[in-house]
């Protein structure tokens, strides 16, 4: 028996007062699909077993370097956090594990395991923290963590990262996210063949430590908090690190940790075809790591992501799981609100990108005719999938229509109540 923070009954009514709408909308799509050769049935089954897990960090309310505005009944710690991810587990059905940070979420295996069984849900790739000093720690990571000048340091940023292995161990995660601050504010501050020299190093010692089923993906960013350069900045570096460490490394690729207008597409495409790619942290941004809502400034870039892993896929590329995380700041929204629509909006591009006339983009390739190729892609991209969606939620239990019933559920209220004092997303440190 799972431990619902919605109640079924709930999301039933709520559903009720929507169902013959969806299913006409839904009749009318299959129709529409079927003139094209595609069939809605096998869209909707694929979409139903497409999931991205939510960051225990993201259910707090984000801020920024200026200011922090807290949301009411704001989750306390790790408890609360898995308690919120439920919820949108349970309406959206399509998000059911959490991947949690260290030592932000550290607790109890035991613990932790008996919470998320009691919620359903599961725990999905481990994020160390070196790019930030946790209190009592022995060295402190200012001047870089894996990549410190000081032995002790990076042995310490080592140790944390296999102590997080560990704790992932003991509750069924099989890899492991290593996103690093380190990099350099001024020209001249660091030797970058040196500090790569030592970032290698300390990773080829976690990686001595991974389980042999386990991955261990690197997260490049290109700037923040390092200004001037960052160790692990573009996916060239993250492909060499990669391809160093051995066959269990592979590349995170974060949608917002890279320059404007960077071919981000083109990146996932290179990294499939050399196997090297790990998976995503989600998010949408307009200026920089924005870390704002997926799919919510440019959605048809999204689309083209999911169009190159769709088009791998469908090319049976053995071995091809890209692990699918979310990764944002919720500065302005509820979090849970924020998340249940990302997880819609990842959806409906991987929705849409099931709907590409394949055969047809392939021919117009080679025929070279990149205007009806570049229309094929239009066609999938401008559908109004939302029925698929929806449909796939009702059948796994959830809500048609998750953002209204999470509202009709007066889940924030009712929490609030019970969390008077609150610590914010990512324990207050943003
Ligand atoms: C860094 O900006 C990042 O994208 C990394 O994934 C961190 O783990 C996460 O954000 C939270 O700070
Ligand atoms: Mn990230």
């Amino acid at each position: 028996m799972t431990d619902s923070k919605i109640s079924a009954d709930l999301i039933g009514t709520e559903n009720g007062k929507r169902a013959a709408a969806l299913t006409s909308d839904y009749a009318a799509l299959g129709e529409r699909l079927a003139r094209q050769g595609s069939d809605i049935e096998a869209i909707t089954a694929k979409v139903a077993e497409f999931f991205v897990a939510v960051p225990s960090w993201g259910v707090g309310t984000g801020g920024t370097r200026f200011a922090r505005f807290p949301g009411v009944g704001e989750p306390r710690g790790i408890f609360d956090k898995l308690d919120d991810c439920a919820v949108i587990q349970e309406l959206t059905r399509a998000t059911p594990t959490v991947s949690l940070h260290i030592p932000w979420d550290k607790a109890d295996p035991r613990e932790l395991n008996a919470k998320a069984k009691s919620l359903g849900l599961g725990f999905d790739a481990m994020n160390s923290n070196t790019f930030s000093d946790a209190p009592g720690q022995a060295h402190s990571y200012k001047f870089g963590s894996l990549s410190h000048v000081d032995a002790a340091t990076r042995a310490q940023a080592v140790e944390h990262n296999i102590e997080c292995i560990e704790i992932g161990n003991a509750i069924g995660s099989k890899a492991l996210t290593v996103w690093i601050g380190d990099g350099s504010n001024f020209p001249g501050q660091t030797n970058f063949t040196r500090q790569f020299e030592r970032y290698l190093a300390a990773m080829a010692d976690i990686y001595k430590a991974l389980p042999g089923d386990w991955r261990i993906f690197s997260e490049h960013k290109m700037y923040e908090p390092a200004f001037y350069s960052t160790v692990v900045q573009d996916w060239g570096s993250n492909l060499l690190i990669a391809q160093t460490l051995g066959d269990k490394a592979f590349c995170l690729v974060d949608l917002g940790h890279h320059a404007p207008n960077t071919n981000i597409e083109m990146i996932v495409a290179r990294l499939i075809q050399f196997n090297k790619l790990g998976g995503f942290h989600f998010n949408d941004s307009k200026y920089g790591d924005d870390d704002l809502d997926a799919g919510s400034i440019d959605p048809y870039r999204l689309f083209l992501v999911f169009n190159e892993l769709v088009d791998a896929e469908h090319r049976g590329i053995k071995g091809f799981q890209p692990a699918h995380m979310i990764d944002q700041s919720h500065n302005v929204t509820d979090p849970i609100e924020s998340l249940i629509s990302s997880a819609n909006e990842i959806r409906r591009a991987y929705a849409q990108a099931l709907i590409v006339d394949r055969a047809a983009l392939e021919g117009y390739q080679g025929d070279n005719d990149a205007l009806m190729a570049s229309d094929t892609l239009k066609r999938a991209f401008r559908a109004d999938v939302e029925p698929i969606l929806a449909q796939a939620r009702l059948l796994a239990g959830g809500a048609i229509d998750p953002i209204a019933t999470y509202r009709a559920s007066g889940y924030r209220a009712k929490v609030a109540g019970e969390r008077p004092a609150s610590i914010g997303g990512s324990g207050g440190i943003v």
